[in-house]
């Protein structure tokens, strides 16, 4: 026997009492219909499937592991013991045997894996014949949430996400997995799945108008300094004319003066020439709001700004809309203070303390993108007012007018149960646009994540869109939220 350090045998021993609790095969318990998991970030869907990984102690990499499916994708719930940033800073590597035979695939333990992905690389590999593939995401259609640090995941992967995975049969026979910390050794159980496949009954009614035409459609949008770019003139127009908003928020819209950017949007928003509109730009990374209603005050907070217009008929007093462009990736500590300042914004406009005055009960709407990777602080920030740097920007409260936390609204695509608000190269899609608001005052009607992605034909053509639109013209998808606001 190897001379191993006492430790080690301890570990050992604690590694082998912290099997499972749950067998690690999926329990016969059947029912006929698909999983109805969401990939938001949020783990209430889960509510019923039995973790097929579940230790008892306080060891090991992985305090719970879940699988679910549907007749597209593979569910995975993973609860870690730690906190994790998914995508950068680790070696937690996926094995995925396919097709559940150790004789084909790279040998790991007892696994012939087929597939193996490395989360905080974001890349993986497939092991084909004698063929090693280097993959990134978009081979396994892999999308995680959330998109912020956290001790709970829930990803999807697509069975049918690319040529190599549809060749080596995923999903069409069961599969094992096992979950490896490169970096430490620590490695779960291995477990076994056997797809279900289950369809879901009828695919969604998808319309896109509002549901009452009282209802105040706010659609915010970073077009990544593309929107003056000819070759996506059109892709633009369509979307907008599909969207039809009627407060159109844009972020990164560097180019061109305010008047130069609703004029050249008008006939896509349907902003009658006769009518009066207004177009505002401000902050560092150039949001711009086209409104029908004119703004009293426009402030910018760091890179994301403060527009408090003045409503006016069917609707009346006033609607605070904080554009949110706050700063990106690994700026922790930028994004945190541009939060501070905002709530802190907030806090005073509420309190009196500002140049300007909003009567009680004015909705405050934030809608952005929020850039909210790594830390959760600054996400916390926005809903619940709690200031960080209070020297510089007070003591911070709870923002809403019953003195409780904002909402975070979610919207969901409306042709995937996917959350998610940005897709591009390297990294996962992610959720970095948010509508936050005060619930308290105001109601919220449809509202949705828009992508061309994945819409049926019929939807495509009714609205004049085409299906390559947003991965060839945007990385960021456009947020939808009908406003309900009292008249
Ligand atoms: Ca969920
Ligand atoms: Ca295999």
């Amino acid at each position: 026997m190897r001379n191993y350090p006492k430790g080690k045998l301890v570990a050992l021993a604690l590694w082998l009492f912290a099997i499972p609790a749950y067998p690690a095969e999926q329990q016969s318990l059947d029912t006929l219909s698909p999983a109805n998991i969401i990939i938001d970030g949020r783990f209430k869907d889960w509510q019923g499937i039995d973790p097929l990984i579940s230790s008892v102690n306080e060891n090991g990499l992985l305090q719970s592991l879940r699988l679910a499916d549907d007749e597209k994708y593979l569910f995975i719930r993973l609860e870690f013991r730690r906190m994790v940033n998914l995508q950068s800073g680790n070696e937690i590597t996926l094995y995925l045997d396919m097709d559940a035979d150790a004789a084909t695939g790279l040998p790991e333990g007892q696994l012939g894996a087929d597939a193996a992905f490395t989360f905080g690389q974001r890349r993986g590999w497939i092991f084909s014949g004698n063929d090693t593939v280097s993959i990134q995401y978009e081979s396994l259609g892999l999308v995680a949430a959330p998109t912020m640090e956290s001790t709970e995941f829930e990803i999807a992967l697509n069975w049918g996400a690319s040529r190599e995975v549809k060749v080596l049969g995923f999903g069409s026979a069961p599969l094992k997995m096992r979950i490896t910390d490169e970096e430490t050794g620590e490695a779960s159980p291995i477990v076994t799945y056997r797809p279900r496949r289950r369809p879901h009954s009828a695919p969604p009614d998808i319309n896109l108008e509002k549901e009452d035409a009282n209802h105040l459609r706010l659609v915010t949008h970073n077009v990544n300094r593309r929107h003056f770019d000819p070759e996506k003139r059109d892709a633009f127009r369509r979307v907008y004319e599909a969207l039809q908003p009627d407060l159109l928020l844009l972020q990164e819209a560097y180019e061109g003066m305010p008047q130069e950017v609703l004029d050249y949007f008008r006939m896509a928003i349907g902003a009658p020439l006769s009518g009066r509109w207004y177009a505002y730009k401000a902050g560092e990374e150039a949001t711009v709001l086209l409104s029908p209603f004119p703004a009293s005050a426009v402030v910018p907070l760091g890179n994301s700004a403060a527009y408090l217009l003045d409503l006016s008929e069917p609707y009346s007093g006033k609607l605070v809309l904080i554009a949110l462009s706050m700063p990106c990736c690994d700026l922790d500590d930028a994004r945190q203070a541009e939060a501070d300042m905002i709530m802190a914004f907030i806090a005073n406009l509420k309190e009196g303390k500002t140049l300007d005055s909003i009567p009680p009960d004015t909705p405050v709407i934030l809608a952005g993108d929020a850039n909210l990777v790594r830390k959760t602080a600054p996400y916390l920030t926005l809903l619940e007012g709690r200031i960080h740097d209070t020297l510089a920007y007070g003591p911070g409260a709870f923002p809403d007018w019953d003195d409780s936390p904002f909402t975070d609204l979610l919207p969901l695509h409306l042709q995937k149960p996917m959350a998610f608000t940005w897709r591009g190269k390297g990294y996962f899609p992610g959720r970095m646009d948010f509508i936050i608001y005060s619930d308290s005052v105001v109601e919220i009607g449809r509202n949705f994540v828009f992508d061309t992605v994945g819409l049926p034909e019929e939807v495509l053509n009714r609205y004049q869109l085409r299906e390559e639109d947003a991965p060839n013209t945007y990385k960021h998808q456009p947020v939808v939220a009908d406003l309900i606001l009292e008249r």
